[in-house]
Formats: structure tokens, sequence, C-alpha cells
């Protein structure tokens, strides 16, 4: 289909996906197979072995680079596989900026994993863009940001960033997790490369680890390209139609999440107990105009402090809820809470993690699809 000339609903059902051409199959099938059967050496039909292609995972590229607003999707077993996989673009002493809230595990793999192979990170609030440039340098190839930030909803400008970065030659890599494509395309701001953890709103019911990277320039795409093959972090066919098949009903989903985090978020602040309520749509949001402009709803992703700012009274909220499950992950039907220091965020030094803002005490919500006055309830009595 000629993607480019529907709306946003019509192609998070229809992006990518051609009936099956062997039978008629509406649904893209699991191609569920290792490799594919030649006439003679060379002579296939586009599929060899299933590391390389699959018909399944090609359906959902597609689908990917068409709700990003790009050109090429790759896809991953996991938001990690797909991170790792940008980072094998650099080589020593390659330099990196980065803003100083994202998701302890991408923490991790940058100063566990890559710093060890000579790569040097800097991690940077980045509320003003502006401030950006002062930590760029002639070895800087990339700014990663993550926005809105997990788990402080930060909101950073995707567009003077990416100013900022092709000013010095360097890529702007846009981690959209917490947004969706639905409600904010990168692509579109300026940004290079757009990474997913579709663990979470793509695949949206929790039952599926996955992670893409969606990007305009081709030359990035056969790098990447050439990775996903070599390195082989690839994703099974299963799971790419758990994601194919999340991604077609993303817009009612994300509607209903931006809907119901609006109204979770209002009674926290106005509850007596409750000290700070962080979530991008309040007015009051030291971002809020940027994210106005760059995205098209405010999300059901949730932080907050207790008055009494202690651990032990956190716990207790954590204990006590019963619809919102205390777990790891986001972006599911279903409402979760979690504690960023000890589950999410646990691997970032308890030192870094208070100077960057992100005290012991905070609690995080994904606020889910219920009915909205349930999950308040819930919070209520919670809370107490
Ligand atoms: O879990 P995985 O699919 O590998 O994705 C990693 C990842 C990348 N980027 C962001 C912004 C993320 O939030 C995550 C994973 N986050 C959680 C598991 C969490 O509960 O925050």
């Amino acid at each position: 289909m000629a993607d480019q000339q529907y709306k946003r609903g019509t192609l998070l059902i229809h992006a990518g996906v051609e009936p099956d051409p062997s039978t008629g199959a509406i649904m893209t099938p699991i191609y569920q197979t290792s490799t594919y059967v030649q006439a003679a050496p060379g002579d296939h039909k586009g599929y060899e072995y299933a590391r390389t292609q699959n018909p399944t995972r090609t359906a959902l590229q597609k689908a990917l680079a068409a709700i990003e607003h790009g050109k090429h999707g790759l896809c991953f077993g996991s938001g990690m596989a797909a991170t790792d996989a940008i980072m094998r673009l650099l080589s020593p002493g390659d330099e990196v900026v980065v803003s100083n809230d994202l998701y302890g595990g991408t923490y991790r793999i940058f100063t566990k994993v890559y710093a060890n192979y000579g790569i040097k990170f800097h991690f940077i609030p980045m509320n003003e863009a502006a401030g950006v440039e002062a930590y760029v340098n002639a070895n800087t190839k990339m700014i990663w940001v993550e926005t809105p930030t997990n788990p402080l909803l930060n909101v950073i400008d995707i567009e003077a960033v990416s100013a900022i970065a092709r000013k010095h030659g360097a890529k702007t890599v846009v981690d959209n997790t917490f947004a969706s494509p639905y409600l904010q395309n990168p692509l579109d701001w300026g940004a290079d490369i757009v990474i997913h953890s579709a663990t979470k709103y793509l695949g949206g019911h929790s039952d599926v680890v996955h992670g893409c990277i969606i990007v305009n320039d081709d030359e990035t795409e056969e790098k990447l390209r050439f990775i996903q093959n070599s390195c082989g972090a690839v994703p099974g066919p299963h799971d790419c139609w758990l994601v194919l098949r999340g991604i077609k009903t993303l817009h009612v989903r994300m509607d209903r999440h931006c809907e119901n985090g609006e109204k979770v978020a209002r009674f926290l602040k106005e509850h007596p107990k409750v000290a700070k309520v962080l979530w991008v749509g309040f007015e009051d949001h030291p971002n809020h105009a940027i994210a106005k402009k760059q995205m098209r709803g405010f999300g059901g992703m949730i932080s907050f402090v207790l008055k009494e700012d202690s651990m032990d009274a956190a716990v207790k909220v954590l204990k006590s809820t019963k619809l919102f499950a205390l777990a790891e992950s986001l972006g599911g039907v279903e409402s979760l809470i979690g504690h960023p220091a000890s589950m999410t965020h646990g691997s970032i030094p308890r030192e870094e993690r208070i100077k960057n803002g992100l005290p012991d005490s905070l609690i995080r919500l994904s606020v889910g699809i219920e009915d909205a006055d349930d999950l308040i309830e819930d919070l209520k009595q919670a809370i107490g």
C-alpha cells in the first residue's frame, strides 16, 4: 500500500501488511522456519536464512518504518539488543553525549560494556537544549536522547538537540519508548535514529520482549542491517507477530493511556500526602511547551514522591495497591507500579541517581487502560 496517503489510525492497522501471497491470509502468518529451500544455489525467493530475513519480521519492519515516518525499520530481540546495535556503529575514541535521566539498563550498557571498548559518555541534563553544545567536541559522534525520560518524565527538545548534533556532524538518537510513535515521531524533528523497547507500548500487552530501530538514511540502514545479521540479536517470528498485532491497536490504547494518565496525575496532584507529581501534561511542567510542540498527547507514565519522603512510606504504597501490580516494565494494558531506585534503575550508583534527581522514595506508575475510577480508588486506599 502507498502508506503515506493514510492517516495514523489507518496506517497502524495496514502498514507493511499484505495478504499472504500463498494463501491470501489477511493476517501475516508466523513463518516459523529457520531456512528456505533454493531451486539452485542463489535461486531463491528473497529469503535464504532466517537470521537474515523472515517474512513476519519483514512485515513488522515495514510497519514500524511507516508509523515512525522513516524509510527503514530493523527489529531486534529486545530494546537493549537494539541499543547494542546502535553502539556498534561507534569506534574506540568516539564520544557520546547522553541525557542524564534514562533507563537504568541503558546507563549500564554504556558504562559497564561500551566504556570498556574506549567509548566516552557524558551524562548531562538536557532540559535546556542549548547547554548540550558545551559537551560536544570533535570526537562526538552521537547525542543520545530519551524523551520523555525514564523515570523523571523530563522532556527534551528533539529539534534543538538534533540541530546541534547536525552542526557538529554527530547523529541524534532518540529513545521513543515512553511516547510511542502515536504520540511522537522524532525523525520529523530532525533525529537520525529512533529506537524503541517494543516490549512496552508497541507490543502493549506485556507478553513480548522486543526492540526496534527506525532510520531514514540508507547508509545508516545498511550498517545497522549488517550488524543485525552479523551479530544476530534478531527476534523470532512469533515475537514479531505479537508486536505487529499490538501495533494495530496502538492508537486506541494510547488514547486511553493518555486519558487515564491525566485523571490519575491530577488526582495525585491534589492528594494531601503527595509532595510532587511528575507528568508531562501538567501546564507547570518545566518543558510543557516543548511537549506540546513535539508530542500529540502526554501519555500514561507518571512518577511521584510522598510528603513523607522515606523508603518505608514508599514501600508501604508499593505493597498496598491491588490493581496496580508491582513489576518492572511499562506500556501494557494493565497498570503497573514500580520503584525505580531498586528496580529499573538499580544499576545506577546511588550518588549518581540522587544527583540526577532520582530519590529513593520515587514511585513510578504505568497507567493502564482499565477504568480510571478503579485505578484512582486503588491509589486512594494504598496511599491512605
Ligand atoms: O527491556 P528491553 O526491551 O530490553 O528495553 C530496554 C529499554 C530501553 N529504553 C527504555 C526507555 C526502557 O524503558 C527500556 C526498558 N525499561 C524497563 C524495563 C522499565 O521498566 O523501565
